[in-house]
């Protein structure tokens, strides 16, 4: 009974051990990486078209910059700006785009977008895609995007479009 409890109290001793080894492990990586993302997702196209990924970044360290992105599953990637250039929409290649310190920028339809070109396989609504963003300290945070439809991402804007105003004819 004595050797079993002995047996017991090594095992646990053990586990708590490998507990705390595991926590220092961890420690040193969260306080390098001040960057986090969420919201990210690709607005699909069909046909293979090239796809806008858009994502929020968020910064809780020195001011630094997204300066490029990748990802296994298409064969080029750019980050560029939808900027509205007397009245038409276009696209431009941008080298960087900025992150405050302690701030966020959001990568949005209509602004900043990850462009994700040569897809390398059927990537379809509800979709998983691994991109990998690079910054300018040198560090790299590797998110997973979440593929949707226009419409999709927009609930309830589409069904407001045309919506007629005052259901009833004037009396
Ligand atoms: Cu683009």
């Amino acid at each position: 009974m004595q050797g079993l409890n002995t047996l017991r109290r090594v095992v646990a001793t053990r586990r708590h051990w490998l507990s705390l080894a595991l926590a220092l492990a961890a420690a040193p990586a969260l306080a390098a990486a001040p960057l986090r993302a969420s919201d990210a997702w690709i607005r699909w196209l069909p046909a293979g078209l090239p796809a806008g990924g858009y994502v929020v970044l968020h910064n809780d360290g020195a001011a630094t910059a997204l300066v490029g992105a990748s990802s296994p599953d298409y064969g080029s990637t750019m980050l560029h700006q939808s900027r509205n250039v007397d009245g038409e929409m276009q696209m431009v290649h941008v080298a960087r785009i900025a992150l405050p310190a302690h701030g966020s920028v959001a990568l949005k339809p209509g602004g900043y977008h990850i462009m994700l070109m040569q897809a390398r396989h059927t990537i379809k609504p509800g979709d998983h895609v691994p991109v990998t963003l690079r910054f300018a300290d040198g560090s790299a945070l590797k998110v997973d995007f979440e593929v949707r439809t226009a419409s999709g991402a927009m609930p309830g804007m589409q069904g407001m479009q045309g919506m007629p105003q005052g259901g009833h004819p004037a009396r």
